[in-house]
């Protein structure tokens, strides 16, 4: 499927979608939010991937959204863009079981913002800033920020974020935990291509129940993160990529893991 606002690609069994409309800071309008979630729901069914990288075309990652199309009459309505646009996104960024990588390559405000959150890495430019811009145009924030940022930095710093909506510099994010690492502007997107590639080499299915057993902790207790640990190592050990990296290690060779 061809689409305009997004740039999909699958290099090396990474699906790679680039936000495409740089002439107004890949802010989403409805094309790009359907778009995005076609290429996700590509990404989460197609064996071929085995990782994800999100990326913005241009100067920005996303500026949230198109506040453009909010004001025009035949617009879609703000209830169905969170419920029908970014409600989707951030669930199928959260729940396929494939390591969802993100390179913010500049600024990354409103949804924007919390998108790249969403992601399980999140590498940044160190020229990039993230802005929770909702509350300048009298919103709440939205796509799973009030959720995940609190998580990341907790409720104190989240809370003047969210309040305020100030630009944080992308080695500010990556000092408060809110990201994994701000790398030099002209690095990034090498950086960022390379560490998909290496997840994307890795057991994917034990990677992709790593990341059920984290987000199930978000709202499990000990007893239940437990009883979960033990049922998906179960399932885990019964993968071709367990018995590869056992063999592999024991016979001191370098494991060749098929994502199974
Ligand atoms: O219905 C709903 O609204 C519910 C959903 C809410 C989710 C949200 O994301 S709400 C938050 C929406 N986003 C914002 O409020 C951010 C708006 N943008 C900005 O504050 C600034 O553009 C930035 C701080 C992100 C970047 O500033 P700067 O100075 O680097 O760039 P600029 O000059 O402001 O923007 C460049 C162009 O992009 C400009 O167009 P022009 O003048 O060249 O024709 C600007 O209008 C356009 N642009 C930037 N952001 C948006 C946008 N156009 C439409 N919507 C945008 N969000």
């Amino acid at each position: 499927m061809e689409y305009t606002s997004i740039k999909f690609s699958i290099e090396k069994n990474v699906g790679i979608i680039k936000l495409n409309r740089p002439d107004v800071l890949n802010s989403f309008n409805q094309d790009m939010a359907l778009a995005f979630q076609h290429v996700l729901d590509e990404c989460t069914h197609n064996p071929l991937v085995r990782a994800i990288l999100i990326t913005g075309e241009g100067r920005a990652f996303c500026a949230g959204q198109d506040l453009a199309e909010v004001i025009s009459s035949e617009g879609p309505e703000l209830q169905r863009i969170v419920k029908e646009h970014y409600n989707p996104i951030v669930l199928k960024i959260r729940t396929v079981e494939k390591p969802v990588v993100c390179a913010v390559n500049g600024v990354a405000a409103g949804a924007g913002a919390n998108i790249a959150l969403a992601c399980d890495i999140t590498l940044a430019g160190k020229s990039a800033s993230f802005i929770q811009a909702f509350s300048k145009i009298g919103l709440i924030p939205d796509s799973g920020g009030t959720f995940t940022l609190p998580r990341l930095v907790g409720i104190q710093k989240a809370s003047a974020l969210m309040m305020l909506g100030e630009k944080i510099s992308a080695s500010d994010a990556e000092k408060m935990n809110m990201i994994y690492k701000s790398i030099d502007d002209d690095q990034l997107m090498n950086e960022a291509v390379l560490l998909a590639q290496k997840l994307a080499a890795m057991p994917t299915k034990a990677i992709g129940l790593t990341k059920r057993a984290l987000n199930k902790s978000m709202i499990n207790n000990l007893n239940s993160q437990l009883d979960l640990e033990e049922e998906l190592q179960t399932e885990a050990g019964k993968s071709f990529d367990y018995n590869e990296g056992v063999k592999a290690f024991l016979k001191k060779r370098p494991p060749i893991f098929k994502g199974e």
